[in-house]
């Protein structure tokens, strides 16, 4: 994690540019959902739509030409900021999930057969396990999980019995989106190399708030959401190995991603254009230029420190509450997430409770059903945190809680 780029967020002017925190009594704690989007972003997309709008590579007019451009500069940014050594490596989807299916579907056709074993965690999003079971269904492929140990971190004591010559793959998140956990990937990656694995990074909750260095970590496959990084809805990333990505099949077919078509047969373009089937999201793809522009602007480094300091200070403040059970390891361990039941009060009730009082948390399985089994709980309150939470937000989390505790208590009795 660099922290060569660090110095202090000023909280107050990144405020100031998101219109929704002009209601300055609205907590925001759902940011590992989707963030709040900025004002630089919105004018980036308002800039395509009023001036240059038209389809890419394909009108010879100025505006097209300009669109093409813009487009093509925003693949360049999110390649800058992942370090991915060709620009070619990114290759825009419409959010993490569509990146892992693609994978799935694409690499899972000709490197995946009966008997190989793929290895997931048992703190995966259905994004990064659904995709996978399907291939395994298709194949007879055998899904494998690394567990997890009482305080939320990955057992890794499991790892070296559970990677054999059978694993072709491995698919694990960069960090939990329930409880936090930052994943030791690196030594993941290491390990899964050495048995002759591929890796597959769901870097959903990490892009967006620390340095992710692909050529560090040597990753074979990287994914993550434009919407969750202060970027537009309906964008998403896949990295991949150029190695890789050349090799794999296209996962959709139509426009642009071809070279010639003949009636019965066609040849494709190079990556990424044999990945970008249609027309993309062309304002999105451009709104998530600016939104690196944005992220790397604030400084990942000093986006990581707040969070960390919001969750120090949030622990702080949870952990005195009567009948609170925090999920996950210790803050210094994890990202902005902290997960958490009250004792005989539904975590719905809560987020509604909390609601009432202008705070805006999730509760639910937050798509990660396995895991939730494992906490032996069917639903837990998360709030998350960003660069434009202040340790009010926490406050608010607080004095919101403390209303669901009285509400529900009087009511229980
Ligand atoms: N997690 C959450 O509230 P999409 O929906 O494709 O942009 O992202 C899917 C996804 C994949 N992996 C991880 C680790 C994620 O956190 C998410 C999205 C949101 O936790 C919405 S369920």
């Amino acid at each position: 994690m660099q922290t060569s780029d660090y110095r202090p967020l000023d909280v107050k002017a990144i405020r100031e540019d998101f219109p929704i925190f002009t209601d300055t009594s609205f907590a925001y704690l759902d940011s590992a959902a989707s963030t709040q989007t900025p004002h630089p972003v919105v004018e980036a997309m308002d800039a395509y739509y009023d001036t240059y709008r038209s389809n890419i590579h394909r009108g010879i007019y100025r505006i097209s030409e300009e669109a093409t451009d813009q487009y093509e500069k925003a693949r360049q940014k999110v390649a800058q900021l992942i370090n991915a050594p060709r620009t070619s490596q990114v290759v825009f989807t419409r959010n993490t999930t569509e990146s892992i299916n693609l994978v799935a579907y694409s690499w899972g056709s000709i490197n995946i057969h009966e008997g190989d074993e793929i290895v997931l965690s048992e703190l995966e999003h259905h994004s990064n396990l659904v995709p996978w079971q399907m291939l395994a269904q298709r194949t007879g492929a055998t899904l494998r999980f690394l567990e997890i140990t009482d305080k939320g971190l990955l057992d890794f004591t499991q790892l070296h019995d559970i990677l054999t010559e059978k694993t072709k793959l491995v698919a694990i998140t960069h960090v939990s989106n329930v409880i936090g956990t930052i994943n030791p990937i690196q030594s993941i990656i290491e390990a899964a190399h050495a048995a002759g694995a591929k890796v597959m990074v769901d870097a959903a909750q990490s892009i967006p708030h620390f340095h992710v260095d692909v050529q560090q970590l040597d990753c074979d496959f990287l994914a993550f959401s434009g919407h969750k990084m202060c970027g537009p809805t309906g964008v998403g990333v896949l990295y991949g190995k150029l190695e890789l990505l050349e090799e794999m099949p296209p996962f959709l077919g139509g426009g642009s991603m071809i070279r010639s078509v003949e009636r019965d047969i066609s040849t494709y373009a190079d990556v990424p254009a044999k990945f970008e089937a249609g027309t993309p999201s062309i304002a999105e793809a451009i709104g998530l230029g600016s939104a690196v522009d944005y992220i790397t602007q604030a400084g990942l480094a000093s986006i990581h420190v707040h969070e960390q300091e919001l969750l120090k200070y949030a622990h702080s403040q949870l952990q005195d509450f009567e009948g609170i059970t925090i999920y996950g390891p210790e803050p210094h361990q994890k990202a902005g997430v902290i997960s958490f039941n009250l004792q005989g009060i539904h975590p719905h009730d809560v987020a509604g409770i909390l609601d009432t009082h202008d705070v805006a948390i999730r509760a639910g399985h937050h798509c990660a059903q396995p895991l939730m089994k494992k906490l032996d709980v069917i639903a837990t309150a998360r709030a998350s945190f960003y660069l434009y939470n202040t340790k009010d937000d926490i406050d608010r989390l607080c004095d919101g809680l403390r209303k669901a505790q009285t509400i529900m208590i009087r009511r229980d009795k």
